[in-house]
């Protein structure tokens, strides 16, 4: 598609490079028209910040869609991050069925967990309504936890690619059709992504980093959604969004005062070029 307009819903983290201040520059990099629904606005994330302030947008989106449909607004691709309230998530697929385009593309991250726990304020009443989004889900993006929350599968740190796939198909098995399985480390000082697509498993590799950064979930997903539907393959942008974040990472090392995200502007002209 040369030049489509796509939906994303996640929150605004006002301070902390994550969800949509990281979705939109980084889709306008991939030429991608971006349209935004806020989930909810907060001070910072909630990964290291304390006190941050949480106001959600949930009984906003009833009226918001009502509008685009008067409008005639319609997507041709949507795709969800970080959500307010599990009733958002039943809102969420309302806007889905009401305002994507016949063929309308849809990536969920279920952006909910990392490190084997629920991000704080999230419960089960929230997993089992992101399971409910993730069956609505043309690509569903998970990494080892939210794929565990999401199929109650027992998180383990080490594995084999048996514990893989068997993953993969409870996540097909909710509904949804395409899987793209992140930060999956087979050996150590290596990590990579599992591309799951018409009945095809795929495995890009790369170095694991020896720093970390937060945010980079939503940095793989925004270049991965972009790249996909600026019309890539899965695989292609699965790499695509793999590389960019590597470059992201690599760009923030050694940065001990820069805990909370990813340098990821300064290397958007990497990603420019990876999709020429
Ligand atoms: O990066 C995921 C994310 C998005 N939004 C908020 C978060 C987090 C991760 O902690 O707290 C508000």
């Amino acid at each position: 598609m040369s030049y489509p307009k796509l939906l994303t819903i996640q929150d605004i983290s006002c301070v902390g490079q994550c969800s949509l201040t990281v979705a939109l520059p980084v889709l306008s990099a991939c030429g991608v028209e971006t349209c935004v629904l806020p989930s909810a606005v907060l001070s910072t994330h909630t990964a290291g910040f304390s006190g941050y302030t949480f106001r959600d947008l949930t009984e906003d989106m009833p009226a918001i869609c009502r509008h685009w449909q008067k409008e005639g607004i319609r997507f041709d691709g949507i795709y969800t991050g970080y959500l307010g309230s599990a009733k958002q998530i039943d809102y969420v697929a309302e806007i889905i069925a009401a305002c994507g385009k016949e063929g309308c593309l849809t990536v969920i991250d279920p952006a909910m967990a990392d490190n084997g726990k629920l991000y704080p304020g999230f419960d089960g009443a929230f997993v089992e309504a992101m399971k409910g989004l993730c069956a609505k889900a043309d690509y569903v993006i998970p990494n080892m936890t939210e794929a565990c929350f999401l199929t109650d599968t027992e998180y383990k740190t080490e594995y084999d690619r048996a514990y893989v796939e068997e993953i993969i198909r409870k996540l097909l098995a909710l509904g949804s059709k395409n899987v793209i399985f992140t930060g999956i480390s087979y050996e150590k000082g290596k990590t990579g992504v599992v591309v799951y697509e018409s009945g095809e498993y795929a495995y890009y590799e790369h170095d694991m980093l020896p720093n970390s950064c937060h945010g980079t979930g939503d940095i793989y997903a925004s270049a991965f959604a972009g790249a996909l539907i600026r019309g890539k393959s899965a695989y292609d942008a699965a790499k695509i969004a793999a590389d960019y974040t590597v470059a992201c990472i690599q760009a923030t090392a050694e940065e001990e005062n820069h805990w909370y995200g990813a340098k990821f502007e300064p290397v958007l002209g990497k990603l420019i070029e990876m999709l020429k």
